[in-house]
């Protein structure tokens, strides 16, 4: 399987992250990619740079003012104080019900508020540059399986699964799982599923898709009434409008183990089979793993190789895009345990 990197990610490297009122160090780290991307070279498998840039794709899953946000949020962060330099942007107001989202301001820290779900997303002076990277190589590997490769993986950060179509949130800024299902329709795809593993659940992607039915999206998820992102995520979601009955959330309890969660996937798999997809992305979040430190599943290791060979029987070409996934000194062998039973499977 191909896959695809850029050294890129590096340049959003936040120090700290706002939780329970403190700046702690962020989980979402530089090196979670470095060390997947370290796994990849050690086991042989093809490593390229992007080389499709998203700048078409972009503002189809996401808004024009969104992207001219994010694209000048440093430059503008600067403008206000050169010390900022130093310091870390933070929302100061949320139009939360009955104020006016519709209604910019004009002021930074206000609009940051419109533009973010929640307060732990931290914007440093590469965040654009970094995560338009990601997006790159999430067309990438898009391009490469519409083309012809059975499979491909984008290991890239940051994630990207809760940015919605105008706002950044959970660690994510541009929606690489997105990015990658609009470029496989451009590219002729009449339809997409995106199956959503990570710990939590992607209601960036959900919200993207929700009316449409070119796209259906599957999560398999922490139930959000006890996890991030807690807003959406449950299993009345089914879509909406034309997208009525594409959507498909499977919560489960936080401490479900591997057998359950495998019960789950099957439930998952057996809609995208329905769904009548040519071509599936998954939202690979290695969170579920069991020793991860802000998540509450219990796969372990070797289950990672057993959910390659699920969606590989799904006989779909498949892009994996990297998301969460926090337990680094095992984010490489997970990753590529995924992409090792996807191959062993499809073989057969
Ligand atoms: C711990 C608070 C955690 C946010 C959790 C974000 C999870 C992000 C993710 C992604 F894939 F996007 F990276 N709050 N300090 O794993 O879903
Ligand atoms: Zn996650």
């Amino acid at each position: 399987m191909r896959t695809v990197f850029t050294p890129l990610h590096a340049l959003h490297a936040p120090a700290t992250e706002f939780f329970r009122g403190e700046r702690v160090p962020c989980f979402e780290k530089v090196d979670r990619a470095r060390y997947v991307h370290e796994a990849l070279v050690a086991r042989g498998h093809r490593v390229d740079a992007p080389e499709v840039d998203s700048r078409a794709v972009l503002p189809q899953v996401h808004g024009e003012r969104y992207l001219a946000f994010l694209e000048s949020a440093w430059a503008r962060w600067l403008a206000l104080d050169p010390a900022n330099a130093e310091r870390q942007p933070f929302p100061s107001t949320w139009p939360i019900r009955t104020l006016r989202a519709d209604c910019e301001p004009a002021e930074f820290s206000a609009q940051l508020g419109v533009y973010s779900m929640d307060s732990g997303t931290p914007i440093c002076a590469g965040t654009w540059a970094a995560a338009k990277a990601g997006a790159d190589a999430a067309a990438t590997a898009a391009r490469w399986v519409s083309q012809g490769e059975r499979a491909a993986f984008v290991a890239t950060r940051p994630p990207g699964h809760h940015a919605g179509p105008d706002f950044m949130g959970g660690y994510c800024f541009l929606n690489n799982a997105a990015v990658a299902a609009q470029a496989l329709r451009n590219a002729g795809a009449a339809r997409v599923a995106v199956l959503d593993v990570d710990y939590h659940h992607g209601n960036g992607t959900q919200a993207i898709f929700y009316e449409r039915a070119d796209v259906a999206f599957v999560s398999l998820h922490g139930d959000p009434r006890t996890e991030f992102p807690f807003f959406l995520g449950h299993a009345d979601e089914t879509g909406a409008g034309a997208g009525r009955g594409h959507n498909l959330n499977l919560p489960l309890p936080a401490g479900t183990d591997a057998q359950s969660w495998f019960q789950a996937l099957a439930h998952g798999l057996a809609h995208i089979r329905q769904s009548h997809a040519q071509a599936l992305v998954v939202s690979l979040g290695l969170d579920t793993f069991e020793n991860d430190p802000i998540s509450k599943f219990r796969l372990r290791s070797d289950d990672f190789l057993r959910l390659g060979e699920r969606i590989a029987a799904l006989g779909l070409p498949t892009v994996f895009v990297l998301e969460g996934g926090y337990a680094v000194d095992a984010l490489g062998l997970n990753a590529v345990n995924v992409l090792e039973g996807f191959e062993a499977q499809a073989a057969v």
